[in-house]
């Protein structure tokens, strides 16, 4: 049983994407339970995928590529997953601000999100205040993520911050916010919870705040 998630895990690591779909069906086959599979296995793999881009020891293509190679296994897992109800670590909604249409590192942070457990709703780019609000309303998270890479598009988190609060649901999430020019000054400037400066430390971050 060890055999087969260390197998994936290593899979995972090398994103071997067919593999690791083919492993966690095969580590199902052996009587593993789909929640074992998840964080024995995938989530297990791309934590050392967190802690070797944190290092230095990877860079974004190769997390990237285990990033999919996760989301191939969590194809065969999601529908699983569901049936048997394995909560999901917590749930977040994630967005790049208004204006701003960059988004490999939020799609990053997204896949890391999810490799550690998260639900993550991905709202997408040119996300205005209004925007987050209503997805709040409608999805209820435990947390929503602000991406900006543009001096001149981070002042629009500040406004969603605002916009939040005037709607009355800033009490109920955990605010996380990064990218480029962000820091974490500015985070406690604007009143966000929290500043992540890589994708891997946003897990970290996440978890802290989910706790
Ligand atoms: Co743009 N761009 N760009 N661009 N672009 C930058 C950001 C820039 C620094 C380039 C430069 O001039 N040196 C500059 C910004 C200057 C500034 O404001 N200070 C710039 C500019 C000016 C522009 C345009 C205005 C150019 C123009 O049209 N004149 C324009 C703006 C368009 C718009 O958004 N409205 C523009 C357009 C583009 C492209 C469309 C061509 C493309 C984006 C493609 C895409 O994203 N789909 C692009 C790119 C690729 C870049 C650079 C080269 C790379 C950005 C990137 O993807 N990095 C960038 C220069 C650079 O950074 N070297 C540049 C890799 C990515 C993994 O890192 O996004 O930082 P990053 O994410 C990291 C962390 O920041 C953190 O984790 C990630 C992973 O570790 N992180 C979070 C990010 N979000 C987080 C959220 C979190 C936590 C952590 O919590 C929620």
């Amino acid at each position: 049983m060890a055999d087969i998630l260390e197998k994936l895990t290593s899979n995972l690591y090398e994103g071997q994407a067919d593999e690791v779909a083919d492993l966690v069906q095969q580590a199902l086959d052996q009587g593993l339970a789909p929640g074992e599979v998840l964080q024995g296995g995938l989530i297990a793999a791309m934590d050392e995928v967190g802690r070797d881009f944190k290092a230095g020891d990877l860079f974004v293509p190769e997390v990237l590529i285990a990033a999919r190679a996760m989301r191939a296994g969590m194809g065969v897992l999601r529908p699983l997953l569901a049936e048997s109800e394995t909560p999901s670590v917590g749930k977040c909604l994630i967005g790049t601000v208004k204006g701003d249409l960059h988004d490999i590192g939020k799609n990053l942070v997204k896949m890391m999100l999810e490799g550690a457990g998260f639900e993550a709703i991905d709202l997408g780019t040119d996300v205005g205040p209004a925007a987050f609000v209503d997805a709040v309303r409608e999805h209820q998270p435990q947390m929503v993520g602000m991406s900006a890479l543009l001096t001149t598009t981070m002042v629009q988190m500040k406004s969603t911050v605002d916009a939040l609060e005037e709607a009355g649901l800033r009490e109920s999430i955990k605010i996380m916010i990064g990218g480029a020019p962000v820091t974490q000054a500015y985070a406690q400037e604007i009143g966000a919870d929290a500043y992540a400066p890589d994708a891997a430390s946003a897990v970290d971050v996440a978890r802290e705040l989910a706790a």
